[in-house]
């Protein structure tokens, strides 16, 4: 990726997004481009076109999505599968078409199979059934990541797949309905502690084992591939360790401060029992995650904390 290539970042604003941002800044990148969705709707055709027409970047980081946490995927599955089809569609012909030289496409770990051997190696990819509760969002970042692969083999377009494990970090979702379950807990137990409730309530049984990044960490690592790897082949980008939602909490929970007691509610579902990716495939390519899950909440936590004190 050369420094002075013109870099599109799509999805800016959100927690991927925004990462990638502050990272390429960070690295001198000057021509960085992002546009509001008011500007360009990433799921109108002709919007992304007059875009791309206009502006020609050179690179595009694709971390735009719809996404949400098990709740939101398992009780609005036409808006996950429809509006990421529609931007995988968008984004990656019309890079092709206005002759990006490189694409990066980001996808999830959500799209391996429900029981998929642990940890997860990037070939069970559609070796077995996916778990129900996100698999609208799974197929459509399936069919973006095929997207790409067949974009490589027809027209010889550089687009490159990476599989994230769960994320999290500044600039998160922190919508109680919507958001993925470490933010949730951190506003849970905040709000709890400031309130002087006794319990928090944790969604689930506590059992399920979940694998968290840094979002920081998968930036480092998206600028890296963007910089080194051009092959089809899909690459995990995870931590190597997974916690089960019950240590999760109680991590949080004294992170925050909290002194109070958990309760579990098991109206709410478990989904995928475990998720944790084998980062071998990224591993041999010389990166390896730096911020440790306890220092990464903490981060985390301090920046909520002035987030929702300047709110005030
Ligand atoms: O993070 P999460 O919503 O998504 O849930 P997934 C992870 C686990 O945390 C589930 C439990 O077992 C939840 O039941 N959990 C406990 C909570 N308390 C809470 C809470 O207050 N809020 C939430 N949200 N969860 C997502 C997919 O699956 O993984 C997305 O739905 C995406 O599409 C993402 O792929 C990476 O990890 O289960």
């Amino acid at each position: 990726m050369d420094s002075r290539g013109r870099i599109f970042v799509a999805g800016h604003r959100g927690l991927v997004g925004s990462a990638i941002v502050r990272a390429l800044r960070a690295a001198g990148f000057e021509n960085v481009l992002t546009r509001a969705r008011a500007d360009v709707d990433l799921c109108d055709r002709s919007s992304v076109d007059r875009f791309f027409a206009a502006e020609r970047p050179d690179y595009v980081f694709l971390a735009a999505a719809k996404v949400g946490g098990i709740l939101a995927n398992n009780t609005r599955p036409a808006e996950f599968i429809y509006d990421n089809l529609a931007i995988e569609l968008n984004v990656i012909d019309s890079a092709y078409r206005h002759g990006v030289a490189k694409l990066q496409f980001l996808g999830s770990s959500c799209i391996y199979p429900k029981l998929a051997p642990q940890p997860i190696r990037e070939e069970y990819l559609l070796t077995g059934p996916l778990e129900p509760t996100n698999e609208w969002y799974a197929i459509a970042k399936i069919a973006g990541l095929k997207l790409c692969q067949s974009y490589r083999l027809q027209y010889g377009f550089n687009a490159i797949s990476l599989m994230p494990t769960n994320l999290y970090g500044p600039g998160d979702n922190f919508d109680l309905q919507s958001s993925h379950v470490l933010p949730a807990l951190i506003r849970k137990f905040h709000e709890a502690r400031l309130s002087g409730a006794r319990q928090v309530a944790i969604w689930g049984t506590g059992s399920p084992m979940r694998e968290f990044l840094h979002v920081d960490d998968l930036a480092d690592a998206a600028i890296r591939l963007m910089q080194s790897y051009n092959e089809g082949e899909i690459v995990n980008v995870g931590a190597g360790v997974d916690v089960s939602i019950r240590e999760l909490a109680e991590t949080v929970r004294e992170i925050v401060g909290f002194e109070g007691e958990l309760i579990f509610d098991s109206s709410k579902p478990d989904g995928t029992p475990r998720k944790l990716l084998d980062i071998s495939r990224l591993r041999a390519l010389g990166w390896s995650p730096k911020i440790a899950l306890r220092e990464g909440i903490a981060r985390t936590y301090e920046w909520y904390c002035e987030q929702t004190a300047a709110a005030v």
